[in-house]
């Protein structure tokens, strides 16, 4: 499959790793918007958020368990951060492998819709 963040989980292509368990993997984003720019990935290959049907949903909670845990470690849980997941073309969408980009570092300016 021709699918980047697959080959980025399987060491095919370097990523500057934070985070990594048998489920999850998190890296920084290649184009940072924000001081800290990582992005969440679930190692099974799922297009976006919605093509995870109810069985499979508690990769979601565990993504935001990594996600907890990561802004603990780098010490952005106390000043808050941002958890964006884009879904589809309309969504903004462009790495089609379901992923959380977690924003902090800043205060970020409110987005439009
Ligand atoms: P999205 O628009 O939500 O699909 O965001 C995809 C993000 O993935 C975008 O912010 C840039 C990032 N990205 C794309 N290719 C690579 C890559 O090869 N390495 C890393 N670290 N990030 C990438």
């Amino acid at each position: 499959m021709n699918c980047i963040f697959c080959k980025i989980i399987e060491g095919e292509i370097p990523s500057q790793k934070v985070y990594e368990d048998e489920k999850v993997i998190a890296f920084n984003d290649i184009n940072p918007v924000a001081p800290y720019h990582i992005l969440v990935v679930p190692k099974k290959h799922y297009e976006s958020i919605i093509d995870i049907n109810e069985n499979e949903m508690e990769i979601v909670s565990h993504i935001h368990n990594v996600i907890n845990k990561i802004a603990s470690e780098k010490g952005f849980d106390k000043d808050g951060f941002r958890i964006i997941n884009n879904c589809g073309n309309d969504g903004g969408q462009e790495v089609k492998h379901l992923h959380y980009h977690v924003l902090a570092g800043k205060k970020l300016p409110l987005y439009e819709a």
